[in-house]
This record gives structure tokens, sequence and C-alpha cells, in this order.
């Protein structure tokens, strides 16, 4: 009982020291002479790379231009979006879609940009849904969701979207384990240690970016948390940190916070193919949805899966891998060599850095001291290619410059520390304000960074910015790392809270095809209207269809008649420009799910259904030409049952009907 107090006490200090974050000495004098100079991009001057920053609890996904940290767009990834419509029209709502429902609203932490040969190819950039778990895919094309696929057996998905070196896969690590979804979930709490398990999901990304559950592979109950690519020596295999190797299902703070030691699960994803070709696979009933955009139709499509293909690491020997790490690792980052993985212990004192050789060595000479739940667990010392020592407290995430040298958050001690990876001597640190979470260099993650800026994310700003009430701003900071001490050049405000970001350089995204405008003659949407003269109204029971048309500056048609109370009215509306940067809007008074914005050459839809008799205008809500404010109609709404015939116009009246 005694030794349990005196755990439970540590715990408690460690924990405590990790939720309240010291604030760095000689905050207010950090940023030196040519700082400004460094981030100034002049007016109508393109910004170096982009930034994509996730929005966390936004569920939102946000680009920026480094180095001014201008904000260019924020993308609807697992929300909707007013700005966009996006989730309110008729097309998009499904990508919203899971097996539990609509779900309007998720929590988003990691950005992870499509790899060629392990470098960025800016093609897609993915990222995770944490609490109804899917992973997404942005198309850079048009900055547009794509596609979202859900993940079974699963509960916060945090160790994803994480991608190997060709894009081969995107992976998913479940943070909660749960009994898995195929069997009878409805057991007692306490029986953690025999009915929970752990998956992690293999998405199988196609030419095209298709996503494809390919297999998951079953383990013991523990949280998985974040999780790289081997790349260039290690391609083939995973990496995913875990804690709560204790299988705690309560007071998780303390009880989870035991063992020195958790793990980084060594994945050969190679081997786990050859099983799933050789049958070794077991086909599971699971309930997930896969939703699709599709660019011809401007139309989503959500479908239901209901098998998943499992393998069980207990069972096949060689598949995975437990790495002891200290303590409560967190984030799990390789160099773009290939060779070291770190891990970063949250409440450990040091770093430590693993070796690839020395874990293929260590496999082959089977120097195991035991198993976990039937996963070979393999000795410290066996794998370890060294410890930084005193690095700064509460490390976070690590991320490379290619030239030798990691940069790795410290959240209690609100800096980014860095070190070289072959010595492991701490080099430089620089303060932030405060509480840093993910850091980005532009291609860190991949094998060839392109170095130059560091970007810091921190979730507190304190005395940062202009208070906003209770809740005040997120923010980011950029570094010049060119030299050998980092130089504070930018704080910027973010959108959300923001976790993972990825960079790419602007030219790759700027000159990978990017879509202007959609071609009216390659538009096909059902209820796509071509031109004006085609515009119509027709009824179908107590369901109207308006095809309408929007051009500079008017709708067709602007005047109609002959609907009822009673009536589903749906409006779609074909933008006819053709022509880059001209979109228009739609919005009709007492609509209940906002309005459209509509960009050239597309058709969308709003759903209206009118709950009173009267007249309801509508207009444009984007400013689209100087007559932009003429842009505007009206529909009547008579009872039902009325006389009044179903007529539309435009330019001309009416016949009057009483
Ligand atoms: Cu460190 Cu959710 Cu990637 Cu945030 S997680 S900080
Ligand atoms: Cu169209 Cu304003």
């Amino acid at each position: 009982m005694k030794t349990k107090i005196f755990k439970i006490s540590t715990a408690v200090i460690l924990i405590a020291a990790f939720t309240v974050s010291c604030k760095p000495k000689n905050s207010s004098d950090a940023v030196s002479g040519d700082a400004a100079q460094k981030a100034y991009v002049a007016p109508g001057k393109y910004d170096e790379f982009y930034n994509f920053v996730s929005g966390g609890f936004s569920g939102q996904l946000s680009v920026y231009g480094l180095p001014s940290g201008r904000l260019f767009r924020v993308i609807p990834v697992f929300s909707v979006d007013p700005e966009k419509g996006w989730g309110y029209s008729e097309e998009t709502k499904p990508m919203l879609n899971t097996s539990h429902g609509f779900v309007p609203w998720d929590d988003l932490h990691h950005t992870e940009l499509s790899q060629t040969n392990g470098e960025v190819d800016g093609r897609w950039v993915f990222g995770n849904a944490n609490n109804t778990p899917r992973i997404a895919r942005i198309d850079l094309k048009t900055f547009k969701t794509a596609e979202i696929i859900e993940l079974p057996n699963s509960g916060g998905n945090h160790s994803s979207p994480f991608i190997t070196e060709n894009t081969e896969y995107v992976v998913a690590g479940t943070r909660f384990s749960v009994p898995g979804d195929y069997q009878n979930g409805d057991v007692p709490i306490n029986t953690y240690k025999e009915n929970y398990k752990g998956h992690i999901s293999f998405v199988k990304v196609g030419k095209e970016g298709e996503m494809n559950l390919a297999f998951q592979i079953v383990t013991p109950g523990v949280n998985f948390d974040l999780s790289h690519a081997g790349k260039g020596k290690s391609h083939g295999w995973f990496f995913f940190s875990c804690y709560n190797s204790e299988q705690a299902n309560t007071l998780l703070e303390v009880n989870a916070s035991q063992k020195d030691k958790d793990f980084i699960m060594a994945v050969n994803w190679k081997k786990a193919e050859e099983y799933v070709k050789a049958g070794k696979g077991k086909k599971q009933k699971v309930r997930y949805t896969h939703n699709t955009w599709n660019e011809s139709t401007h139309t989503a499509k959500s479908e239901t899966k209901t098998e998943v293909l499992v393998l069980d690491a207990a069972e096949l020997k060689d598949i995975c891998y437990m790495i002891p790490c200290p303590k409560s690792p967190h984030g799990c980052d390789i160099d773009p060599t290939g060779e070291y993985i770190v891990g970063s212990g949250k409440l450990a004192a040091l770093i430590p850095v693993f070796s690839y050789e020395k874990l293929q060595t260590a496999i082959k000479n089977k120097s195991y001291e035991g198993d976990y739940g039937g996963i070979p667990v393999l000795k410290y010392e066996t794998v370890l290619h060294g410890e930084v020592q005193k690095p700064g407290l509460g490390p976070l995430h690590t991320e490379f410059d290619g030239k030798g040298n990691a940069y790795t958050t410290m959240f209690v001690s609100s800096e980014v520390v860095k070190w070289d990876i072959s010595t492991l001597k701490v080099l430089d640190r620089v303060p932030t304000y405060y509480s840093v979470g993910h850091l980005c260099i532009p291609g860190g993650d991949s094998k060839k960074p392109f170095g130059k800026y560091l970007i810091a994310y921190n979730k507190i700003t304190k005395d940062r910015y202009l208070p906003t009430g209770p809740e005040l701003c997120q923010s980011a900071q950029i570094y010049d790392i060119s030299g050998d001490k980092m130089q504070l050049i930018l704080d910027f405000p973010t959108i959300g809270e923001p976790h993972y970001a990825q960079a790419a350089p602007a030219d790759l995204i700027r000159n990978n095809g990017q879509l202007k405008f959609y071609k009216l003659e390659d538009n096909k949407h059902p209820y796509a209207t071509k031109g004006e003269k085609e515009s119509k109204v027709v009824r179908n029971g107590n369901k109207v269809h308006v095809y309408m048309t929007s051009m500079r500056s008017h709708f067709a048609p602007d005047n109609i008649e002959g609907i009822y109370l009673g009536d589903e009215v749906y409006f779609h509306v074909t933008n006819l420009e053709q022509d880059w940067d001209v979109p228009h809007g739609f919005a009709i008074k007492g609509a209940d799910n906002g309005e459209l914005l509509i960009m050239p050459g597309e058709t969308t839809t709003l759903k209206w259904v009118p709950d009173r008799i009267g007249t309801f205008p509508f207009y444009c809500t984007d400013f689209c030409s100087a007559l932009h404010q003429e842009m505007q109609g009206y529909i009547r709404v008579s009872p039902k049952g009325s006389k009044v015939p179903l007529q539309f116009s435009l330019g001309t009246n009416l016949p009057a009907s009483k």
C-alpha cells in the first residue's frame, strides 16, 4: 500500500510539471534586428512555401504562406464550413457521413503530404479524425476534401495519417483500445486486459489517391499515440509509439504512468503484406463508411463497407516487435536516412534514439527480454543508438533539417532544442511562447527536408496578443534555422489549435495543374443547367427541382410561383461563368441550412423547405460585379391545394394568378 501511495505521488508531481508549463525568461527580447526582413513578403509577392496546418478541435486544416504567416484558406475536412457551404449543400453532405450518421465536427491533429521516393510530391495532403476515427485525403489541385474513409475497431484515431515513402499506405493506430467491433462490446470495463484490443489499420492508396482499408493488425490493448514510416533502408517498416502498457482503464494520468518504459512498436508491413497474400488474415464483419467526391458530377457518395481483414500480431510472430521506450512516449520520428528512430517520452528526462540496423541485428539474434501479449520485447540496450541527455522537459515531437540535426519540442520547458543525431549533443535551444506541441520543418519528416524554417505550434499564448475574452488565440512561431543558432522571426495566430503541420515548396503545388474552373461541357451533375435557355422548374409530387443558372449579374429564373406549403424545393444552381475566381453565392430567406457558394462551371444544390406562405427573396452572397447587389429574385409560396400554377420567368412578368 505504501509503495502504491509513493508511486501515485511521484506520478502526480511529474504530471503537475507536465500540465503547468514554465514560462521562459527573457521572453520580450527574443526577436532581433533583421528578423522582420526575413519574414517579410512584399505586397503582390508570393510566399516560398505552403504550410498545411491542422486545426485540432476545429476539424479543419488551414493553409498559410511561409515565411509571411499569411492565411490563404481554411479547408473543411471533418467539419461543416459556412465559408464554403461545405456540409450544407446536398452534394457535400455525404462527405461527413459515418457509420454513426452525419458528424458535422471532429478533431483533426495531423496533416501528412503525399510522397514519392520519400520526397514531398504536392499531390495530396491527408488528415486524421481523432474522435470518430477516419482518414481524409485532400486534393491539392482543388484544395478540397476528396475522400474520407472510416476505420472500424478503433477509438480515437491519433497515430494517423502517417504515410510510407511512395504513399503506398496511410496508417491509423487506435488511441483507445476497445473491444473489437466484431465482438460484443457489452463487457465490464474492468475486463480491459482480456477483452480490449489495439488495432492498427493499413489503408492502401491507389494511383488516383483512392483509399482502401487493406488490412488491420490486432495487438494487445494499449494506447497507440503517434507513428512514422521507415524510409530508405528502413522502408517496409512502420513505428508506433504507445503508452499505457500498464493497461489501465481508469485514472490514466496516474495508472498509465507507473512503468519506467512503455514501447515503440516496430511493424514489418512488407511481411504483413506477405501474410495477407498467403491468406493468414481473418475476415471480420464490421461496419464503416467510405465517402468519395466526384469532380465531374460535383457530388459526394457515401458507401457502407462491411468487412475487414485482420492479422493477429501474437500469432504471426515476425510482424511486430516491441522496443522499450522511456516513458509514456508521444512523438515517434524517423530521421531522413531512415536509420534513427526518435522516441519522445513525455515523462522522460532524456530522449532515446534507436538504430534501425541494431534493431535488425537484435531481431536476428532474438535478443528478447520477454514478450508483451505474445509480441517479442527487444532488449533496450541492444536497439539503442544512444540517449540525448538533459534535452529539456516534456519532449513531444522531432523534425529534421537534412544536415544531421534534429529539433525536438519541449512542452513543459517551452522550448525547441536542436541536437546532433550522431553525437546526441545538444547544440542550441530557443524559447517558444508558450507550451509548444508539434513543430514543422518543410519536408521535415521526409528523406529530403528543405530546412531553412522551423515553425513551432503553441498551445498557449497568454500575453503575446491582444486578449479576446476567455479564449485566447493559438499561435505559430517561425524560426530561421539556416545558421548555427535558431532565430525567431515571426509570430502568427492560427485557426483552431494547431497540432502537426507540413510544408511544401510553393511551386510544387502551384504548378501541379491546379483547377481554375469547371468546364461546363465536362459538368456531369445530373441537375446541371448548361445555358439560361435550359433553366426550368419541374414538379415531381411535393418535390420541386429548380434548374437555375447564375451569371453576372442575374439568376435564371428569378421569379418563381406555384410553390406550395409542404413542398421540398431543391435549387440546383449552375454557375455559368468560365473564368477563374468568379464564384456566385445563393441564399434564400428562411433556409435553415445556410447558403451556397458555387464555383465557375459548378452545380450545387440547396434544399429549402418553406415553413410559411408568403414571398421570399433570394440573392447572390458573393460580390461578383458592379451590379452584384441587383443579383436577386423572388419565390412565391401559396397554401397547399392552391390554384396558382407552377411558372417561372426571367426579364418578363409572369401572368397574374390569384
Ligand atoms: Cu502532439 Cu495530437 Cu500530434 Cu498535438 S498531438 S501536440
Ligand atoms: Cu453573383 Cu454576386
